[in-house]
């Protein structure tokens, strides 16, 4: 039996898409978490060097490691059927998660790394103006292009996933109603038993 162990700190954030596509493929793994590293800076220090690039999330499949939140989460999909069904279908995956991790990376900037208030709020004002309603607009066309359902293929795919766990963890997510396709994708995929089984289930943390 192959033994998965996911580890990351007490948080959703980067290791959430990973667990939401175990939860909907229905995969027994242990979801290892670590108190968050400024409430155990000496275990989090002690820890650090042990891991590939001195962050996480990892995961390790048999004992054998990965890190890099989307390789790992790119992994989990391929692994587990949500990745497409051919190598075209998984880079037409891929571009969706590409696009929603540009966006994710200057939400983080704006939100949680910039220090420096009048920046942070120049660089929030830019998130919420311009990078997200941008994305969003680009999206809801790539989805009605690609049919209206699902982004890849018709199916649910690991794009649609990683839409939903970015959607639903928005500062503000009013703003994805006015996406109507977006929208639909959002609530279809809550919807997912086994993905609302493990949102009702999961530990609750702050982000
Ligand atoms: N590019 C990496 C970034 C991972 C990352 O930023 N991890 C943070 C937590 S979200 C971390 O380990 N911080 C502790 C540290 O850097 O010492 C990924 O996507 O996995």
């Amino acid at each position: 039996m192959t033994v998965i162990k996911l580890t990351y700190f007490d948080f959703r954030a980067k290791a959430e898409p990973a667990r939401l596509i175990l939860a909907q493929a229905g995969v027994d793994y242990i979801d290892h978490r670590i108190p968050a590293y400024r409430l155990d800076i000496e275990g989090w220090q002690k820890m650090k060097p042990t891991t590939p690039y001195g962050q996480l999330p990892i995961l390790e499949v048999n004992g054998e490691l990965i890190s890099e939140s989307v390789a790992i989460t790119r992994y989990c999909a391929r692994e587990f059927g949500l990745a497409g069904k051919t190598t075209f279908e998984s880079a037409q995956a891929d571009e969706i998660v590409d696009a929603l991790q540009g966006a994710l990376e200057k939400q983080y900037e704006a939100f949680i790394f910039e220090k420096d208030e009048t920046r942070k709020s120049t660089l929030q004002k830019a998130f919420n103006e311009t990078v997200l309603p941008t994305l969003l607009g680009n999206l809801e066309k790539r989805l009605c292009s690609r049919g209206g359902d699902f982004f890849v293929g018709g199916a649910l795919t690991w794009a649609d996933i990683v839409t939903y766990n970015f959607c639903v963890e928005l500062p503000d997510k009013t703003v994805v109603e006015k996406y109507p396709k977006i929208s639909a994708l959002v609530a279809k995929v809550g919807e997912l038993p086994n993905i609302k089984a493990w949102v009702a289930s999961r530990p609750k943390t702050m982000f």
